[in-house]
């Protein structure tokens, strides 16, 4: 049986000291260990960002794929082989940025996947622009004179897309994140897990110290119930989605994969997927 050590690899990230995703790559691999996974029956699927190297810190199956495109590389994963547990992973400009299209398709579409992403509020790796979730007036050497646009609020865009489980993390609460994950995978389904990330380095604004002043605890809000609908939306707007915690679960509707006529019971590896002669005979001369 695989242990939390086995989950963990020879590789230092290159992560600035402090950086919130030291926190979720510890959550992920408690998260992989508490659900006695194995490393072969996981695949991560990173995109590009400080927070898209999280596919090379976990000893998985790692997938680092190109900006904004973790969700459609996670998805054929999944279609390839129903056996094998897919997290995708990436930062705020990887997936609400370049790869909004995705996630919003994905959510509909509502595959077992679970997707982390680091919100940083800031393009990390390219050294400190604003991001589709930074707050206006947020002034970084891209807005010199404070951002003009309105900030994009992942959870509320999830919610009204039609999720079916939501969640939103901190890096400072690491058991809380790895519930969280857990959670997650466990959901059939398409799973959102956000995690107030801090950038350290670019982000002198949204520090640990900010989120700890601003966000609520929707876990620990007495009589919260997160099978309605109406709660979640209402309670992501009060706090401007400064919320942590499962926000939204719906437990009853099906993942893609169980209405996919002929999907393959095994990985497509395993499969024969060459065509009977007769059949491929007939092909040639109906197309002929
Ligand atoms: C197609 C493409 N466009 C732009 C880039 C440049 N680029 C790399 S990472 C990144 C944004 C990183 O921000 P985020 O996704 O929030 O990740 P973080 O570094 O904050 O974790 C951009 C714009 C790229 N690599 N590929
Ligand atoms: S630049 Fe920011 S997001 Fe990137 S590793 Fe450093 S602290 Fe983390
Ligand atoms: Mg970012």
């Amino acid at each position: 049986m695989a242990t939390l050590k086995d989950f963990r690899n020879e590789i230092r990230p290159n992560w600035c000291p402090g950086c919130g995703d030291f926190s979720v790559q510890a959550a992920i691999q408690r998260a992989l260990a508490a659900l006695n996974k194995e490393p072969h029956e996981v695949a991560i699927v990173s995109g590009i960002g400080c927070s898209g190297r999280i596919s090379g810190y976990v000893n998985t199956y790692g997938f680092h794929a190109v900006h904004g495109r973790s969700l459609p590389t996670a998805q054929g994963l999944k279609l390839a082989n129903r056996h094998l547990t897919v997290i995708a992973a990436g930062g705020d400009g990887d997936g609400f940025g370049i790869g909004l299209n995705h996630f919003i398709h994905a959510v509909r579409r509502n595959m077992d996947i679970t997707y982390i992403v680091m919100d940083n509020q800031i393009y990390g790796l390219t050294k400190g622009q604003h991001s589709p979730t930074s707050a206006t007036g947020m002034q970084v050497k891209t807005t010199p004179h404070g951002n003009i646009e309105q900030a994009l609020k992942p959870t509320q865009l999830a919610l009204a897309a039609g999720i079916s489980f939501l969640a939103q993390g901190f890096s400072s609460d690491v058991n809380q994140l790895v519930s969280l994950i857990q959670a997650a995978i466990q959901h059939r389904g398409f799973s959102l897990i956000n995690v107030f990330s801090p950038c350290v380095t670019y982000n002198k604004i949204n520090t640990y110290e900010w989120y700890k002043d601003n966000v609520v605890n929707l876990d620990k809000l007495e009589g919260y119930q997160p099978n309605d609908y109406a709660a979640a939306m209402n309670q992501i707007r009060e706090h401007d989605g400064l919320v942590t915690g499962l926000i939204y679960q719906d437990t009853n509707r099906a993942p893609y994969e169980d209405s996919i006529h002929n999907y393959a019971s095994d990985s497509l590896s395993h499969v024969d997927l060459q065509l009977p002669s007769d059949v491929f005979a007939a092909a040639l001369k109906e197309f002929a």
